[in-house]
């Protein structure tokens, strides 16, 4: 933005400007100077600076020479120091000579009101709102970066209201002011001003329906620009104001390009604008939590059947020592698959901190279950909305997130977000929604990765990947659903005489022996085609999340096709599908042969992970879940604390 202005001035005549703290005045000496002049002098009232610029020679000659060569094109520099205590008490005199250099032949001046304007933002993101600071009008990330950061206000502070915040033009309680960003517009001059000034906040036509700005008035806040209002101009009739807004944004961006908000404030006289300060804000990105953070509370159904899961779980939530939410069956008309209609994240900003819950656009019987259940003070709620029907993909187990990893020297320290989709060279295959992806990537900071998930029915990441935590290596171990696994499994058993034994003992269905699985010719095709697809996927992950084989752990399961035998889904509950309350593990329980007494399935499970210190608990969830195609994972949901790492302090 050119801080540089060019002022006319007349011979016989004094021109009054006002004059804006830091920027500079130039005038033109040699077209208005009267015929036959050569030279000039300059006097000012104090603390009004001046220089010379000669652009044809580019050399400039500095006070205190008396007097001046006129020459063409040099220009006169001038800049004040301090505010004015009254108008137009900054002179500066410009007096022409021509051969007698004691007779002047013409004389013209300045006459300056200068003051001192700024925008202001927490430019250095420290919660408070500083002066001028330089790097206010740009976004740098990480720690040595600078720029002020912008909530989405969908949260809710009043009981009584009945939309987010950030749908209305009202500002209902002081708590709702703390989700937003401070603005202030500073000014110092003198009392009285000239006529004829005012000020103006002005924002783009794309920016304002990001963003709302209340003004702060002595009894009341108003909504002054953005939602419809892309301008508010402002009496600047004396010089001393202090003028306070709070910023709220109105919706997540979509697109990369669209994270900041730019506000402009000028000084506008006979509609021109005469000095232009800038301010910029950086959207707080909406950030998810991986299993590697510590839980906080979680949330499942009840269901009519769902009695004996529910105390076998809520076991296993107290052993984990978290607040447990349970839905009533009341609010959700059948619909048991907690993990899918809700994902639960934040927004951060020096200033505040909110969990943000997405509400996917499934829209089964728990469509109103973040509104009604979650959204409140501090607890916002994107909903996720398109006009196309969504499909399964856009249940949110079809959307989970890495823990922190680093990847050929580039740090994702946030994590990396996992989406299933259709293959690439399917492109009319199942996908989440547009809305949802963009949303996602626009968030920037847990870069999303793209898995193939539409050879499953249900077609969720979290049927065949997960991640748990670990205390060596990258601090997490990946696990992968493996068929492959499976089958060198049954067979080493089979070897070892006990083709006998049963599946599903104990269980809601048909027994079935080892050796009549591994009869089933068909059904170990289908497996290897699914151990392809899965594998395809481990390929994906080693190389975007930096993985090596030794943090990988293959989880035996086994699948088998649908009806219409296009897709398929779990044989026996799928033990990957498990939820993680840090170490404690709660896992689809597989109903597999009792060798010994114990269930081999589980044993193999409990080698793999107990030596990583994790706590396996098995949680029978057959009749209710597995028979739905879903498990324990798909049936419930975590709320975890949030990073310690500031997203802003992230190099991107
Ligand atoms: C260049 O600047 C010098 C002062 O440093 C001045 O005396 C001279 O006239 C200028 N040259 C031209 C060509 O204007
Ligand atoms: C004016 O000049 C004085 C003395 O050289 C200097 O200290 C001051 O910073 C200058 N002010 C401006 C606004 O250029
Ligand atoms: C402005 O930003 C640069 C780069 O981030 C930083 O080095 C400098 O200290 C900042 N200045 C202020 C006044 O914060
Ligand atoms: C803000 O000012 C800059 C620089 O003068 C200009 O490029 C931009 O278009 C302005 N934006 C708005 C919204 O006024
Ligand atoms: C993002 O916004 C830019 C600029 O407005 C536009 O050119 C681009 O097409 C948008 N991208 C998407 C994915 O919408
Ligand atoms: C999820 C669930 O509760 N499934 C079944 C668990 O087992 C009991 C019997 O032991 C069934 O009644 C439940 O339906």
């Amino acid at each position: 933005m050119s801080n540089q202005r060019i002022v006319h001035l007349e011979c016989g005549k004094s021109t009054q400007v006002l004059y804006v703290l830091g920027t500079v005045i130039n005038i033109d000496i040699y077209k208005p100077s009267p015929p036959g002049c050569r030279s000039f002098e300059v006097t000012t009232s104090p603390g009004v600076n001046y220089s010379i610029s000669d652009k044809q020679n580019g050399s400039v000659v500095t006070h205190p020479a008396i007097r001046w060569a006129l020459i063409k094109d040099s220009l006169l520099r001038v800049t004040v120091g301090q505010v004015s205590s009254a108008a137009n008490d900054g002179k500066v005199k410009i007096t022409f000579y021509g051969d007698d250099l004691d007779k002047p032949v013409d004389k013209m001046t300045l006459e300056l009101t200068a003051v001192y304007v700024s925008l202001d933002v927490d430019a250095d993101r420290d919660g408070i709102v500083e002066e001028n600071n330089p790097n206010k009008s740009s976004w740098m990330w990480g720690p040595e970066g600078h720029g002020a950061i912008l909530l989405v206000n969908c949260d809710k502070e009043l009981l009584t209201t009945s939309e987010p915040d950030n749908m209305d033009d009202k500002v209902y309680t002081f708590e709702d002011l703390a989700d937003m960003s401070r603005m202030i517009i500073r000014t110092e001059g003198p009392k009285l001003m000239p006529a004829g000034y005012t000020l103006n906040l002005h924002i783009s036509p794309s920016d304002k329906k990001k963003v709302q700005l209340f003004r702060h008035e002595i009894s009341s806040v108003t909504s002054v620009l953005g939602r419809t209002k892309e301008l508010t101009a402002m009496d600047f009739t004396k010089g001393h104001n202090k003028i306070i807004f709070s910023a709220e944004g109105l919706a997540f961006p979509d697109n990369k390009t669209a994270t900041l908000v730019t506000f402009n404030l000028s000084v506008v006289n006979q509609q021109l604008p005469i000095f232009t300060d800038q301010v910029v804000l950086h959207f707080a990105p909406w950030i998810m939590t991986p299993n590697t953070q510590a839980p906080e509370e979680v949330y499942v159904c009840s269901s009519p059947g769902n009695e004996k899961f529910l105390i076998e779980f809520k076991k296993f939530v107290q052993k984990a020592q978290c607040k447990l939410t349970i839905c009533p069956v009341t609010e959700h008309a059948g619909d048991i698959w907690m993990q899918d209609e809700i994902e639960f994240g934040y927004i951060d900003a020096p200033h505040k901190f909110m969990n943000i819950v997405m509400d996917s656009p499934r829209n089964r019987g728990l469509k109103n279950f973040a509104y009604k259940f979650l959204l409140g003070r501090d607890f916002g709620r994107i909903d996720v909305k398109s006009d196309k029907i969504a499909d399964s993909l856009d249940g949110f187990g079809n959307l989970e997130v890495s823990p922190p990893v680093t990847v050929n020297g580039k740090e994702y320290p946030l994590g990396r977000i996992v989406i299933g989709s259709h293959l690439p060279i399917h492109p009319d295959g199942r996908k989440m929604v547009k809305e949802t992806q963009d949303l996602l990537m626009a968030q920037s900071v847990q870069s999303p990765i793209i898995l193939y998930s539409d050879w499953l029915h249900v077609g969720h990441v979290d049927e065949f990947m997960t991640f748990v935590p670990a205390p060596d290596r990258k601090g997490f171990r990946l696990l992968l659903a493996s068929p492959l696994s499976f089958y060198s499994l049954f067979k080493r058993l089979q070897k070892e005489g006990h083709g006998e034994a049963m599946m599903f003992d104990n269980a809601y269905r048909d027994p079935i022996k080892i050796n009549d699985i591994l009869k089933n010719q068909a059904l170990h095709e289908r497996n290897t085609h699914v151990q392809h697809c899965i594998d395809w996927n481990r390929d994906i992950l080693k190389v975007e999340l930096g993985l090596d084989e030794a943090d990988i752990i293959d989880i035996p399961t086994l699948f088998k096709p649908t009806k219409a035998k296009t897709h398929v889904g779990a044989y026996f509950p799928d033990m990957v599908n498990m939820i993680v309350l840090g170490k404690y593990l709660g896992i689809p329980k597989p109903f597999g042969p009792l060798i010994n007494g114990e269930c081999a399935l589980e044993a193999v499970v409990r080698s793999a992970l107990e030596p990583l210190g994790l706590d396996c608990t098995f949680i029978d969830n057959f009749t209710s879940y597995h028979i739905g195609q879903g498990e324990v994972h798909c049936g419930s949901n975590v709320r975890r604390k949030p990073f310690t790492l500031k997203w802003w302090n992230m190099e991107i």
